[in-house]
């Protein structure tokens, strides 16, 4: 066998860059495989190419989108007993590192100097990395190009003392795993982080149906355009052929399940064709994109448990739709 590599030292300013990301033949494989199964469905981690990214981006600005800034807002309004839960000397590990405010404002609070950003999307991550390391001069960074949803061994890093790891995960983006996937993928950051480990993770509450609809609808289109940003990508990438204006944006809540389900729906009964293969629709059939859930606080606090975390602190905001949890890996 041949013998690991010696890690080399870090230095702040200096971005270093790993890639572990799928081949673009898996995009082409879980496309195919998801249009032919009887309920249609492609994974929500391919809304983001870079078109996908610009209109999330749009998606996290708008009115009825509450997500984002409220969790901004609960950061900001507790920054001071959040730094103070995480600890001196934690080195930040990030999933998703698309929308930077609020990193902005937990490297600031926490003086962190290792930072370690970890995302599907390549561009993005390179930009943001770049973008952070000229605001904070003395922070080093180490951007991860992966996909997070699969178990991840991070490389040694060397040169920066460390305390203790600590996880953030903005976004309610853990609402778009199943909450079995949602407990394998935390189990995943408890061994990431090690014992004495934290997470601070953004969870979306349960509330009213009309809030959630105008969410994941907006009367801009913005959302629709996102989730039709899709077929669009396999026609980019696979050689599709679906017409966009042949299919329309559906997006609702289910209060039983307690998650949003966003669809594309075919408006009429047609073929495509994606990468050679032949895929029948029939009118109202739809291929089932993301689902978002939502959760209680107590929900939450049961699956991190579960995952082998001891769940420690709970910040929301005063309309309690949005929340973060900081919790301790036991
Ligand atoms: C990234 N993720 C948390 C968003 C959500 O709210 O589930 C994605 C999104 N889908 C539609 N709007 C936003």
């Amino acid at each position: 066998m041949k013998p690991e590599p010696t890690p080399q030292p870090l230095t702040p300013g200096v971005v270093r860059f790993y890639s572990f990301l799928p081949s673009a033949d898996r995009f082409r494989d879980d496309v195919l495989a998801g249009l032919a199964l009887p309920q249609k469905s492609i994974p929500p981690k391919y809304f983001y190419d870079e078109q996908g990214c610009r209109l999330f981006e749009a998606i996290c600005e708008l009115p009825e989108y509450y997500l984002t800034r409220t969790e901004t807002a609960i950061l900001r309004g507790n920054i001071a007993d959040i730094a103070q839960f995480v600890g001196p000397d934690a080195e930040l590990i990030e999933y998703g590192s698309g929308v930077q405010a609020k990193t902005r404002i937990l490297i600031n609070a926490l003086q962190t100097r290792l930072y370690v950003p970890i995302d599907i999307a390549a561009d993005t991550l390179q930009a943001s990395s770049n973008d952070l390391a000229g605001r904070f001069p003395w922070l080093n960074v180490v951007g991860i190009c992966a996909d997070y949803t699969r178990a991840l061994a991070l490389p040694e890093l060397v040169g920066v003392p460390i305390r203790r790891k600590a996880a953030f995960f903005p976004g309610s983006t853990v609402g778009n795993f199943t909450p079995e996937e949602a407990l394998q993928f935390l189990k995943n950051v408890r061994r990431s982080v090690g014992k004495g480990g934290v997470l601070l993770i953004g969870v979306d509450l349960k509330k009213n149906k009309s809030v959630l609809d105008a969410a994941y609808d907006d009367p801009k289109g913005v959302t629709a355009k996102f989730n039709l940003n899709l077929l669009e990508r396999i026609n980019r990438e696979l050689g599709g052929d679906f017409q966009t204006t042949r299919f329309r944006h559906k997006a609702f809540y289910d209060p039983l399940r307690g998650r949003v389900e966003m669809h594309i729906e075919s408006v009429f009964s047609q073929k495509v064709r994606v990468a050679g293969q032949r895929f029948d629709f029939h009118a109202g059939e739809t291929i089932h994109t993301e689902i978002s859930c939502k959760y209680s606080i107590s929900e939450f606090q049961e699956l991190g448990k579960r995952a082998g975390f001891s769940p420690e602190k709970v910040w929301t905001d005063p309309e309690q739709l949005f929340c973060i949890h900081g919790m301790v890996a036991a």
